[in-house]
């Protein structure tokens, strides 16, 4: 494989493990179902796949909750065929992403297991954050999925959880605990891993004593400084491989949040804040600037997110008002949507952000158009629904099984009876298909690459955004125009289109929410 800093402007493919394709017909998707598919992805275009965690878990988040980081669950497969998988998915030119979560274990994993056993006081408990018995949780933090990041144990003592209470976090003020990361990156790089996605990379640290919200300046467990350190002695394990960090890092403050890319820390990281945003010009303008301008100082690529395994299907999300694909407040049952408005701008999303410098992030099932689905209350397994209240529907309904051919086979969570229409086979056989439209767009980006840094184009225009690039090879023109008004509107003179995200109208003028590639 060529380039070394491959990463910069990557097309990366998340692979949701358990819900990808389903090899030995349990309803559960496995690694012989990946193995299977892995012509498919690199005929799809993307450079690199990066999976969900596979290792040996009770499944209670997802499996971000693990009792064995050098073991795969065995609903999954084995470790054998991941390093089978690995070694097939290189031979396809397609890089493999492993997913580490380091603030929390399961409670399954022996050193919790360990913990309860030994008791209180005991060293073993000094590997999570325990507090001695006490009427009232020990402090007043709010955990990650809401309520009290507290549960007691049958000796009375607390333990601190950020997300469930089958995720016991991590005391990372511990050497033990560093090592062994340290030891289980190496595991994986020598299996090779061509980089990691770091799990809520923000969160590891807590402040020491863990003092209660009121009490603290700065926040008590989000981006704590704590934190650098720790990514500083990562990055070294990665450079002995030449593999990459890829940090899970919500922090609304952009430069806060560039802090984490350096030279000396992490390559790259997730860009939430353009996912977070309405289907607006304006808006979409103004988190592409602060991206561009929060990246350009310390010189790492920008990311561009539309979809993952926790946020609102895309087309479900542009086709509804209000909608910024977060979980709790923000996801609701049975919200009008309008899934013909979605798709269109979801499939003028797709050419915006594969135009965009940097590396892009294709969430499984977006290639096909999948909208969220609605899972019958009875039916859900994401905790993050039991720990609203019931409230939220949680993150299930962008988690179905994919459609490949024909009619749903039955499966871990429900595939609705008309997602046939969406499957890959059918759309494979139709050019008009959103999986086309990514085929092409991704072959076409393939070609253009490497190019330079955008320039903005008639910035005048609040109607439009349109902006241009020029492929390092041969000085071509690459041009990117997004139309969201109600009138048509012209591209440059003289530009050639190469692909747009729909039906041009007459003279090639460019429709609402339509994006279209052009050669200048
Ligand atoms: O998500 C992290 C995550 O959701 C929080 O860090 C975030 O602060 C919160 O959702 C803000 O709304 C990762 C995984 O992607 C997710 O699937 C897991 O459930 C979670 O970590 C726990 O491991």
């Amino acid at each position: 494989m060529p380039r070394t800093q491959w990463w910069r402007d990557a097309a990366i493919y998340q692979v949701y493990v358990r819900s990808f394709a389903d090899g030995d017909g349990d309803g559960t998707g496995d690694l012989a179902g990946v193995r299977a598919r892995l012509p498919y992805l690199a005929g799809l275009g993307v450079d690199a796949l990066w999976f969900t965690p596979w290792y040996r878990s009770p499944l209670a988040d997802g499996g971000y909750d693990i009792a064995d980081y050098r073991a795969i669950d065995p609903a999954f497969g084995t470790l054998d065929e991941a390093e089978k998988l690995i070694a097939e998915a290189g031979g396809l030119g397609l890089r493999c992403i492993v997913d580490i979560v380091p603030n929390h274990v399961s409670d399954r994993h022996e050193w919790f297991r360990a913990a309860l056993a030994a008791g209180p006081g005991s060293p073993e408990r000094e590997l999570f954050h325990f507090r001695p018995a006490s009427p009232e949780p020990p402090n007043d933090w709010v955990g990650e999925f809401g309520g009290v990041p507290w549960s007691r144990t049958e000796d009375g003592e607390w333990y601190l959880h950020l997300f469930t209470p089958q995720q016991p976090d991590l005391n990372w003020g511990h050497p033990a605990v560093r090592r062994e990361h340290e030891e289980v990156l190496r595991f994986w790089f020598d299996r090779g891993a061509a980089g990691v996605r770091i799990d809520s990379a923000a969160l590891l640290a807590k402040a020491d004593g863990l003092p209660p919200m009121a009490a603290s300046r700065e926040h008590p467990f989000h981006d704590r400084p704590e934190l650098h350190d720790i990514y500083r002695s990562w990055r070294r394990v990665a450079d002995e491989y030449g593999a990459v960090l890829i940090g899970e890092v919500w922090l609304p403050d952009a430069d806060r949040f560039a802090r984490y890319l350096r030279p000396d820390e992490l390559h790259t990281a997730f860009n939430f804040d353009f996912l977070a945003r309405p289907w607006d010009p304006a808006e979409l303008w103004e988190s592409i600037e602060l991206t561009l301008s929060s990246h350009a100082p310390v010189g790492a690529p920008p990311t561009w997110v539309l979809a993952n395994h926790d946020v609102t299907r895309t087309v479900t999300r542009y086709g509804r008002a209000g909608d910024t694909g977060f979980a709790f407040e923000r996801k609701r049952f049975s919200v009008p949507t309008d899934l013909e408005l979605g798709t269109r701008r979801a499939r003028a999303a797709a050419l915006l952000t594969l135009a965009l410098p940097g590396s892009v992030y294709l969430y499984q099932g977006e290639e096909l158009g999948l909208p969220e689905a609605e899972i019958p209350r009875e039916l859900i397994q994401d905790p993050m629904h039991a720990r609203s209240g019931g409230t939220d529907p949680g993150r299930d309904g962008c988690r179905v099984p994919l459609p490949w051919d024909g009619a749903p086979d039955p499966s871990w969570l429900p595939v609705p009876a008309d997602w046939a229409g969406y499957s890959a086979e059918r759309q494979a056989r139709d050019p008009g298909s959103m999986l086309n439209l990514y085929r092409a767009a991704l072959r076409l980006r393939r070609s253009l690459l490497p190019a330079g840094p955008l320039r903005r184009m008639r910035a005048d225009d609040p109607r439009v955004l349109c902006f241009a690039r020029t492929r390092e090879q041969d000085g071509a023109e690459w041009i990117c125009l997004v139309n969201f008004g109600p009138e048509d509107a012209a591209p440059p003179p003289g530009a050639e289109p190469l692909l747009a995200s729909g039906p041009l109208s007459e003279g090639g003028l460019v429709p609402q929410d339509t994006a279209v590639w052009l050669r200048a």
